[in-house]
């Protein structure tokens, strides 16, 4: 890509704020600017685009695509000015100018197109796939609203539309010249041919026309740049409505519908027909296009496609891609069952992102069969080979045959369809991976071993440490060179520095600036002050009864009330930093919002208290709010009920910024206790064993803790005793842990977690060994880079190398 000198960078920065926005430098609003910059990459994007399209054309390179119902991209602008070399040059022509970059930058909405990890994580591999120069595209559904905006009124939450697409959207550009057909309902019938093969004639379907926006992904300092295609649905064209006008305006809104919005659940099987059909409108649009594309650039027959095609599926939700890529190499294709399976197994990879039973998607068969007949038909056949082969290749699994089905008791079961259907099915974490060959999908891993690997997750260090630390990631090429940045493992090189005083010192600095910059967006969010001396713990992810906040909560109940018995009790300042979104049906979640709030509210305006303790809800926690909090966090609350978190990559993100993890033995916080050493971590809690055990042998005694043990009592007697509101606010939280047996293991793991708290409140008073642990995280944190995760993608699973 182009580079520029400043006063290059100037100029065509006022030719395009005169073009586009008619303006000159100094009338011109950042909003304009903002515009202007996004502007003049958008051409260097769409050069790069096209060239890396005719190159890996020409070279027939092998494809990775990664196809997943969420993409949770954040901001684009200083990610694409990083990686196309222009972050610095503008920065300083900006500053300059008497502009505020950040400011700038903060135009730019979020595009909020997933609930957490799993979207993220499909964001951080984007970034990763490109900037390694790999060609592999990312598919998703352009969703007009993204995940709900959260206000908190009176300590409750409240779901707003979030309304990304009100200004034009800087990054996509709308290919209607691509727009594909995906079919809906209808009927399916079959003749007999004179070969003796069956044809299927669909008909009655309703055709939805799926609009293909292109968002450019631009890789690191390689001019390679992928694409990422959102698909809106829209009413084709020259669809007749017998009838009026406003029959047509309905008929257009039921159409769209289906981009509509991203179902904000990450949680509970949601039963909507509407999620279904989005899942169905994803693949079916992208797969037909990959065929065409294959068909009319390699000029290869289709018998090859798996030769140069991998499909990865973003959980199952992607998974009706596997048949129908079946539909499409027979129905329109021509072949037969068995070439058609060939391929098709040959091309999908599945990850699996939960054990939870209650997140493995099941879809009633009438639904299935509703979206689309033809689908079903061929899962059906799917199923029923898959159920004759095991009969006949393994009869020591005939009695787990019923376990294995597709589909069972007029279900779907889309984990179980995604891993018959495909070559690889990967976990996110080593202990995740492990969970699943032993428990979750054992039959299957006794069936083929050898689909089965661990790929741990990663986030993209040039997000999360690059451009939202900046502070950090320059002290760190000051004092090693810049050379990390192309090979994050090369961060150890960090180690010479552990001894080394004015180094420690010069990191305590920067984790203080960005204390200090977190500190500044608190108040402005918050109106509370908070002390930038005392330590950040913080925890922010997706609201889940599994990732125990309410843990977190009855601890700071326990210390709160440790200093209501002495308030002249010696306790190092803490404040406690929250960001959650609860699932809108989600009722226990939402109540420990409300407590949080509760808290909140006692604790702050405490005179006992004393500004000791502070307890944060940022509202609206989304990745741009991630990026002032990760370089800011000091400890890192993982507290997972050990086995349940498959991964985490919050983790990740606030190792990589230096903080400290506090957590479970669960998902990659095993990796990262390996890694850093039981010295530079703090573990407590039941270990995954433990917990698969008592699951096993139906759980524990949750009221026997209760009653023996008083601090367990005292805390958990908050919640109904009206310290924290009164008319028994907090009955439901209350009777919820303790009428279920506390299935999250809150009471069993409360004195470890307290314990383990108190020992990292006197590490910290050691500053030079707080500081040589958090250089020790730093250090190892390059190991997750989603750039080791994709390098391991594709040479075990995609074969792009
Ligand atoms: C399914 C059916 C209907 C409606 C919604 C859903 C649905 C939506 C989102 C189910 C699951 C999700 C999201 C799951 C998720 O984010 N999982 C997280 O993935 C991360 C990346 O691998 C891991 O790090 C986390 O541990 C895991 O919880």
């Amino acid at each position: 890509m182009k580079t520029y000198t400043k006063s290059e960078f100037r100029k065509v920065l006022e030719t395009k704020l005169m073009n586009k926005r008619t303006a000159t430098l100094e009338e011109s609003t950042d909003n304009d600017i903002f515009y202007a910059i996004c502007s003049i990459l958008k051409d260097e994007i769409n050069q790069a685009g096209v060239d890396t399209r005719h190159h890996n054309i020409e070279a027939k390179r092998r494809q990775i695509n990664y196809l997943s119902m969420e993409f949770l991209i954040g901001r684009l602008i200083e990610s694409n000015l990083l990686n196309a070399g222009l972050l610095d040059v503008c920065n300083e022509v900006l500053t300059e100018l008497g502009r505020d970059p950040k400011k700038i930058y903060s135009e730019e909405n979020d595009a909020g197109l997933g609930n957490g990890g799993l979207g993220r994580l499909a964001a951080c591999f984007l970034d990763s796939i490109a900037s390694l120069g790999y060609m592999g595209n990312g598919f998703g559904i352009r969703y007009r609203y993204g995940l709900f905006e959260q206000r908190i009124v009176n300590g409750t939450q409240i779901e707003l539309p979030d309304n990304w697409l009100q200004e034009v959207y800087p990054w996509e550009t709308r290919r209607i010249e691509e727009a594909v057909p995906v079919n809906f309902g209808g009927q399916v019938t079959s003749e007999v041919l004179e070969d003796g093969n069956l044809k299927f004639t669909y008909s009655n379907q309703e055709t939805v026309l799926a609009v293909p926006y292109d968002v450019g992904v631009v890789g690191y300092d390689n001019d390679n740049v992928n694409q990422l295609r959102l698909w809106s649905a829209e009413l084709p064209h020259d669809t007749i409505d017998h009838g009026d006008n406003k029959n047509r305006l309905e008929h257009m809104q039921s159409v769209e519908r289906i981009s509509g919005f991203l179902y904000p659940d990450d949680s509970t099987e949601e039963g909507r027909f509407l999620r279904l059909k989005q899942q169905y409108f994803l693949v079916s649009s992208t797969i037909q296009t990959l065929i065409n594309q294959f068909k009319e650039r390699y000029q290869l027959p289709v018998t090859d496609f798996h030769k140069y095609h991998c499909i990865q599926i973003n959980d199952t939700h992607p998974t009706f891609g596997i048949p129908e890529l079946m539909r499409i190499l027979m129905d329109e294709e021509g072949l037969g069952w068995d070439d058609a399976w060939h391929i098709t197994t040959h091309t999908f990879a599945y990850t699996n992102h939960t054990i939870m039973q209650e997140a493995l998607e099941k879809w009633p068969v009438y639904q299935v069969q509703n979206v689309n007949p033809r689908i079903f038909m061929i899962i059906n056949e799917i199923n029923e080979r898959f159920c004759k082969s095991v009969y006949e290749a393994h009869p020591e699994m005939r009695d787990k045959i019923g376990d294995l089905a597709v589909i069972s008791n007029n279900v779907v079961h889309m984990s179980k369809l995604a891993i018959v259907g495909s070559f690889s099915v990967n976990g996110v974490a080593a202990l995740h991976s492990e969970i699943i060959k032993d428990y979750t999908f054992n039959d299957f891993y006794k069936l083929t071993p050898e689909k089965f690997n661990n790929k741990t997750n990663g986030i993209t260090h040039r997000r999360w440490l690059m451009t939202s630390n900046p502070e950090l990631s320059n002290l760190i090429s000051d004092t090693i060179g810049n050379n990390w940045v192309k090979h994050p493992q090369e961060l150890t090189q960090l180690m010479h520095y552990y001894n080394d005083d004015a180094f420690l010192d010069r990191l305590a600095e920067v984790k203080l600036h960005n204390k200090k910059a977190l500190k500044e967006v608190i108040y402005n969010k918050t109106g509370i002050e908070v002390d930038e001396h005392s330590v950040f713990d913080v925890q922010v992810k997706r609201l889940h009864e599994y990732k125990r906040q309410l843990l977190n909560l009855l601890r700071i109940i326990y210390l709160y009330n440790e200093i209501k018995r002495k308030p002249s009790i010696k306790i190092q300042p803490i404040t406690f930093i929250f960001g959650a979104k609860a699932a809108p049906g989600y009722h226990i979640a939402k109540e420990v919002i409300k407590l949080i709030h509760a808290v909140a509210n006692v604790v702050n305006n405490d005179t006992d208290v004393d500004n000791r303790i502070k307890v944060v809800f940022l509202e609206n926690y989304n990745v741009t709010l991630a990026e002032d909090i990760m370089p800011a966090a000091e400890i890192s609350e993982q507290i997972s009920t050990a086995s349940m978190e498959a991964s985490g990559t919050g983790n990740m993100k606030m190792m990589m910024n230096g903080a400290i993890t506090l957590g479970t033995m669960d998902g990659a916080n095993v990796e990262i206790a390996e890694l850093v050493g039981k010295e530079n971590i703090f573990i407590f809690g039941l270990s995954s064993e433990e917990v698969i055990n008592y699951q096993l042998n139906g759980g524990y005694r949750a009221e026997d803790i209760y009653k023996t043990d008083s601090r367990v009592k005292n805390a958990m007697d908050a919640l109904i005793n009206e310290q924290f509101g009164r008319n028994y606010a907090f009955n439901d939280l209350y009777y919820h842990v303790l009428t279920n047996n506390d299935p999250y293991f809150l009471l069993k793991d409360f004195n470890s977690y307290v314990d383990i708290h108190l020992t990292a409140m006197a590490t910290y008073q050691d500053k030079r060994k707080w500081n040589q642990m958090s250089l020790t995280n730093i250090m190892k944190s390059g190991q997750f880079s989603s750039d080791r995760t994709i390098q391991q993608y594709a040479t075990d699973i995609w074969k792009l190398n």
